[in-house]
């Protein structure tokens, strides 16, 4: 495919930097790159993908910048396009200039995405690919890097192909039944037909249950430190960040609003949420701000109680674990405050059967490694315990993914219903069309506006 108009941005983040890196990706851009250099003959004869060093000159021949440029030859680059990219010295006024002599020659700036849009729409990579890309630039941790590097290598992308493939094949075969509707054959063998289809939707699920821990992988793990005022909650958020973050204080109800940071352990991302202590309160901020504790649980994918192991337990902690049983997230209780005399009961807190329980001191850090341990273990062992070797990420693939199973399920009920073999055929098509929105293959114009516009500008 190709596209009138030669694209360039800025590839490099904003800011002051050693290089700077400007990309022009169209037909013309080797030609483009060309108006921009003193030494013509010398681009012309130079090699695609490798580096070499020429002087960018601006419309008066005075020199702007010594930089080393290189070309990647259609269809073996990023977007399937010639492309150029300039390695200048990253400067905000020189990188700037550079852009906007190429815009005097001809080109135009990209918009969001761009880049990776034609990269699509020139089939080197499908969408999956490029959401993962999107990812890889965002990923904060290793194991989100890990999964976005796999899903870019197209991991993911060949299972939902296979899908894809087979609903073809049986798409095809029925359809060649209804051309010989008269002749009564049956192309399609019934019992396989439907044990295949069942095989098909076991996939689907395992891809759909991936979704949590694809989630968590991707975007981290939201973990509230809840407990009644005074506990250490924020105390604890700082020794975990090994920063003063959080407010401290003797007084009880410090926490208003919730605060949210994130700390990597081994690897994992931990999106920390520091809450108001929850109590009866007749003040209103108290109350806004519990009512925001409430929410910060509801999205936790692990809760952290904190107890005042120098006291016993006191009427809102126990209020507070006997609402907990019913929450179904994981439960960490820390005894907190273990450098003073303990006078919590532990052996009624273990009654309210948390996943683990911990005593530290968030005042002076010890037994902080046990809770990080914890929250790690937790974590690793549901990665494990699950045992899936595909992760999808994102609410979009979830969505296509549950249309893509009722269609199945559907298709599966009109055969055993003995439906005649188009509206079995129907259920397959409209699967097949959801399996293909996840990938691609079938591209909406707004999905694909919705995607490519998240993108930063250069990319
Ligand atoms: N001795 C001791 N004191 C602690 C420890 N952790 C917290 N504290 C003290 O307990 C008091 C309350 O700590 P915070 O971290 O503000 O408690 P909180 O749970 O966030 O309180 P609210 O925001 O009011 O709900 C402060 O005076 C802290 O210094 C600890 O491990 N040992
Ligand atoms: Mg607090």
């Amino acid at each position: 495919m190709s596209f009138d108009h030669n694209i360039v941005a800025i590839a490099t983040p904003p800011g002051r930097g050693a290089i700077g890196i400007v990309r022009i990706s169209g037909n013309n851009s080797y030609l483009l790159a060309e108006r921009l250099v003193g030494q013509k003959e010398k681009w012309r004869q130079s090699d695609t993908r490798s580096l070499q060093l020429f002087s960018v000159i601006d419309a008066d021949g005075k020199p702007v910048d010594d930089v080393l440029m290189v070309k990647f030859k259609s269809p073996h680059s990023f977007s399937g396009e010639d492309i150029v990219e300039i390695h200048c010295h990253g400067s905000f006024y020189i990188l700037h200039k550079i852009v906007d002599l190429l815009l005097d020659h001809g080109a135009r700036l990209a918009e969001p995405g761009e880049f990776t849009k034609r990269a699509f729409l020139n089939g080197k990579i499908d969408l999956v690919q490029a959401e993962s890309l999107d990812d890889l630039i965002a990923s904060k941790s290793q194991s989100a890097a890990q999964l976005s590097l796999e899903n870019l290598h197209g991991h993911l992308s060949e299972k939902l192909l296979q899908i894809r493939t087979y609903l073809k094949e049986q798409c095809a075969l029925l359809e060649l039944e209804l051309d010989f509707a008269e002749e009564d054959v049956e192309f399609v063998s019934r019992n396989e037909f439907i044990h295949k289809t069942t095989n098909i939707l076991v996939d689907i699920r395992d891809l759909l249950s991936s979704f949590q821990m694809g989630r968590i992988l991707q975007e981290g793990v939201y973990a509230a430190l809840i407990g009644r005022p005074n506990v250490g909650k924020s105390s604890l958020l700082n020794c975990l960040l090994k920063a003063d973050r959080a407010i401290v204080a003797e007084e009880p109800g410090t926490t208003r609003d919730t605060l949210q940071e994130q700390i990597d352990i081994r690897g994992i991302l931990f999106n920390l949420i520091d809450t108001a202590g929850l109590r009866p309160t007749h003040s209103q901020i108290e109350a806004l701000g519990i009512s925001r504790t409430q929410k910060a649980i509801d999205r936790s994918d692990i809760l952290i109680f904190i107890f005042d192991a120098h006291e016993t337990l006191q009427p809102e902690d126990k209020r507070l674990l006997q609402e907990s049983g019913s929450w179904p997230v994981p439960r960490i209780f820390v005894l907190n405050k273990k450098d003073l005399q303990q006078n919590i009961e532990s052996d009624e807190l273990k009654t309210f059967s948390p996943n683990a329980m911990v005593s530290l001191s968030a005042k002076n850090g010890k037994g902080i490694e046990k809770l990080e341990e914890i929250l790690y273990q937790l974590i690793y062992q549901k990665h494990s315990a699950a045992g899936q070797t595909f992760f999808i990420t994102r609410k979009r693939h979830q969505q296509e993914l549950l249309q893509a199973q009722k269609e199945l399920e559907n298709a599966l009920a009109s055969l055993k219903q003995n439906f005649s073999s188009e509206f079995v055929a129907a259920d397959l098509y409209r699967a097949l069309d959801h399996i293909g929105s996840i990938t691609g293959h079938v591209a909406r114009e707004e999905i694909l506006n919705d995607i490519f516009t998240s993108f930063c500008i250069g990319k």
